[in-house]
Parts: C-alpha cells; structure tokens; sequence
C-alpha cells in the first residue's frame, strides 16, 4: 500500500511511456518481453537482445511494487526513453498523471480467470509464500470468487480497462493471453502498431515478427540461463522460473474441478453483463 501510494504522489508520466497493466498471472513476462523487443529493435538485434541475459522483470520493472518498494522515489527521469514500465493496479487507482498524459500508452493483458486462479496458487507453492500445501482449493476458490485476490476482485480488474479501451482505443489496447496463444505474429503486429513502433514491409519480408516470436516465446525463454537461475526480490522474493510454469491455454483442467469451473463461469457472465467483455473458460466464450 506504500508503494502504491508514493508511485500515485511521485510519478509524472511522460508522453513516450508505455504502461503494461495486467493482474499477477494473466501473461505479464511475456507481455513485458514483447514491449520490449518491438520498441528497441533498432537497438539491439533479437540475437543480442539482453532479453537473452536478464529475465523480463528487470528490464521492465514493476512501478508499484519494484520502482516505488518501500516508499522509495526512484530517479525515473533517468531511464531511457521509452520508459517501458508495469503495474499491476487496477485502471481505477492509476495516478491522474497517465491517464492525462495524451500520448502515454497502456497495454492490458487479461486471461482466463480459471488459469490465472490455478497459476497464483502454483506460483504460491514454488515460492514457499505459503508455509504447507494446500489441504484443499476450497478456501482459495471461495476467496477468489468473492474477488479476495491480490489486486481485487477478478473482474474489476479487467472491466476497468475493457472500459477504458472501449472509450479510448488510442490510448488503452485490450489484449487476451488466448488470442496471443492463438496467433502472436498478428499480436506482435498489433502491439507494435498500437505503440506507434510498426513494422515495415521489409521488416516483415526479413522475418523480424516471427524473430521476435520465438524470442519471447515460453520455450525460449525458459531455457535461458538467466530465467532458470536467479530470483528477483520486489515487494517479495521469487524465483526467476516460478515465472516459467507451463504457458498453456486451459490447464486449470488439472486442478479445478468443473463444478467450480461452472460457478466462476457463470459468475463472470453475471459480472461482465452487457459490458461486451467475453472470455474464453471451456473452449467458449462467456
Ligand atoms: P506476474 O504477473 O507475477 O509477473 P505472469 O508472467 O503474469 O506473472 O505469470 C506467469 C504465467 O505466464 C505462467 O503461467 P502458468 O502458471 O499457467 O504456466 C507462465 O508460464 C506464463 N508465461 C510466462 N512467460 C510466458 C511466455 N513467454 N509465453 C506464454 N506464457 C508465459
């Protein structure tokens, strides 16, 4: 709650900010590592990208919960432009300063409440934050259907932003970790297009999509030296491979059962009502 508050006092957007807003799970790694490889590049090249040598987190910190740790105000003006950054706070508690910022992007990322729900609680395990393994998906189910989850409830989360995307395409795009498992070429073009970074003809004809594809692909990175080894220390300590899990569509199959399944199936479409958000849990979309 600190750092959130100093981040909402300190920081000043910038027009060349791009914001990348997800809730903890739904694909933020990848996220960052898409951000970062399309906007630098012209920096560097995919076969020297430091993707290659430090795990997404670093090279697009957290702003609450890294940049802003302890009440700390950090030298924010010393980054380079653009200043890629993430939070994880929903689009009603960002400081006024992005949401006036008129050219100040933000790139939300949601997914599947049953596969962010099931990859928390293995994200728990592996990091030992919880002290014995669960006796049973009772408790925590029934929490997170009463939106008790780091960073609130589910659906507010996501129908902030859907909200917001809605009103301003230009400065809010809405992204789902389904559609960029589906097809990330067109994904990587559409982030790409929407941070005004867009690939040209002869970029595409060279490969540099897919490049970047397979560079922030999970299979990639979770062979790298830096994402298997390590651990980063923010508001918490965890390892760099807890980040790493599995990357699958729909593998909450092997820990929820479908009667809980239903119930957060048919929670969401009471939640999301007539606001037009649809989201992928059995193979349709509710
Ligand atoms: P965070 O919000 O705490 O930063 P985040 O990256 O959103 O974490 O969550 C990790 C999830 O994204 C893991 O999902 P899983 O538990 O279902 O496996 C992780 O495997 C997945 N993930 C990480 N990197 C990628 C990637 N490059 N492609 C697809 N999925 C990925």
């Amino acid at each position: 709650l600190r750092a959130t508050l100093t981040f909402q006092k300190h920081f000043k957007a910038i027009d060349s900010d791009i914001i990348l807003a997800t809730m903890p799970k739904s694909g933020t790694t990848w996220l960052k590592a898409l951000a970062f490889s399309i906007v630098n590049r012209n920096n560097h090249s995919v076969d020297e990208s430091p993707l290659l040598f430090s795990n997404p987190h670093y090279l697009v910190p957290f702003l609450e919960m890294h940049l802003y740790k302890d009440g700390n105000i950090p030298d924010i003006d010393a980054m380079p432009c653009p200043r890629i950054l993430a939070t994880h706070l929903p689009y009603q508690f960002l400081p006024s300063t992005i949401l006036d910022c008129s050219n100040c992007r933000i790139i939300y990322l949601c997914r599947n409440p049953l596969d962010v729900f099931t990859s928390t609680l293995h994200f728990v395990l592996q990091n030992r934050f919880a002290s014995r393994p669960l006796a049973s998906l009772d408790v925590p189910f029934e929490e997170f259907c009463q939106g008790i989850y780091p960073y609130g409830p589910f659906w507010d989360h996501c129908l902030g932003y859907w909200n917001a995307s809605l009103k301003n395409p230009q400065k809010v795009l809405f992204l789902k970790y389904e559609d960029l498992k589906k097809d990330i070429n067109s994904s990587v073009k559409k982030i790409a297009d929407f941070l005004g970074y867009p690939l040209s003809a002869e970029e595409e004809e060279a490969g540099l999509v897919e490049e970047i594809a397979t560079l922030c692909s999970f299979e990639n990175l979770k062979n790298l030296n830096c994402n298997k080894e390590g651990e980063i220390q923010t508001v918490f300590r965890a390892k760099h491979n807890s980040f790493f899990r599995k990357g699958e569509v729909g593998d909450w199959v092997n820990l929820v059962p479908p009667s809980m399944a239903n119930r957060l199936e048919k929670l969401m479409q009471e939640k999301f009502g007539e606001s037009g958000l649809t989201l992928d849990i059995h193979g349709n979309s509710v």
